[in-house]
């Protein structure tokens, strides 16, 4: 009794972005399992109809939008058909792995622009009805790049470390008004987004950046999008009510381990 309390969302809205499928879709069940009612949206109408149908076969009943969340026109058309929006979950991202002296400005504008400035953009429209309303939730799906860089991702990098620090500002400012942001670090995840680096090879064997990642994680295996449930139930609930700024690395250890010795 005392537990659903503290974690349950009955009476609230959430907004997650990029949600179609990935880890948009499964933080969004995992708020629905909550007891929250969930609005969602993505770039592609085959997508959006796609994620309806699978929604629906978990019995949840989820409003979709199609909307670039770059572009402040569709965001704002989005959320007057929302209406007021309680936990904004800002997930929708992109990545481009080019090396960075062969990457285009224009390219890596993409990557920030999907990646941080849409955050910034969703927030931004979604804090004045929290402030009015008493309070709000904001959580920005991060990375283990808001942290460690590697070989060919520097706009990503860029744009999740940017994102961090979004993360702790929104909390800086709007922290007076009852607003808690903070922010979830997934590790490696199967998705599409990374399914290229876990392609098996032509013959047949293990993609080695796929053998890397999991010697690299201590739990021994990618992460699936479910293991983000518990952070997202937790960090959009009272539960987190005076957990404000903090990003909570989902990573099955990775930021912990130096790697496996040789
Ligand atoms: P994904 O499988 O590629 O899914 C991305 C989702 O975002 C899709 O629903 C996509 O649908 C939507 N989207 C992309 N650009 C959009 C835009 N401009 N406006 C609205 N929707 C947009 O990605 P994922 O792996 O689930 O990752 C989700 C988030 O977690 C991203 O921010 C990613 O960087 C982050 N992350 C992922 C991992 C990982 O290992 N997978 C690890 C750490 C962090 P449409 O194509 O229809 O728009
Ligand atoms: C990559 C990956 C990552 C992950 C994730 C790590 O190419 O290294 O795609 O960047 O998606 O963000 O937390």
């Amino acid at each position: 009794m005392y537990l659903n309390k503290l974690f349950s969302l009955e009476g609230k809205t959430a907004l997650v972005t990029g949600a179609a499928y990935g880890i948009g879709f499964a933080v969004a069940e995992a708020l629905a399992k909550a007891g929250a009612k969930i609005a969602f949206c993505c770039r592609s109408r085959e997508h959006l109809e796609k994620a309806l149908g699978d929604y629906s076969a978990e019995g949840i009943d989820a409003r979709g939008f199609i909307c670039d969340v770059t572009d402040e026109k569709q965001v704002e058309n989005m959320l007057n058909k929302i209406g007021a929006v309680d936990i904004l979950v800002n997930n929708a991202g992109i990545i481009k792995r080019i090396p960075m002296t062969e990457m285009s400005a224009e390219d890596f504008r993409e990557v920030v622009d999907v990646d941080l400035t849409a955050p910034f953009i969703c927030s931004k429209a979604v804090i004045p009805g929290m402030i009015e309303r008493g309070g709000g939730k904001i959580i920005n799906i991060c990375s283990m790049m808001s942290e460690i860089g590697r070989e060919t991702v520097s706009a990503y990098a860029s744009a999740k470390g940017g994102l961090k620090m979004l993360t702790k500002n929104i909390a800086s400012e709007y922290g007076g008004f009852n607003i808690q942001c903070n922010g979830i670090g997934p590790g490696y995840i199967a998705t599409p987004q990374t399914a290229p680096l876990r392609e098996p090879l032509p013959d047949g064997s293990r993609h080695p950046f796929d053998s890397f990642i999991i010697s690299k994680t201590p739990a021994g295996r990618w992460g699936e999008p479910g293991d983000l449930a518990g952070a997202a139930v937790f960090l959009a609930s009272r539960a987190s009510d005076f957990v404000n700024g903090q990003i909570l690395y989902v990573d099955g250890g990775i930021l912990a381990y130096v790697g496996k010795q040789p």
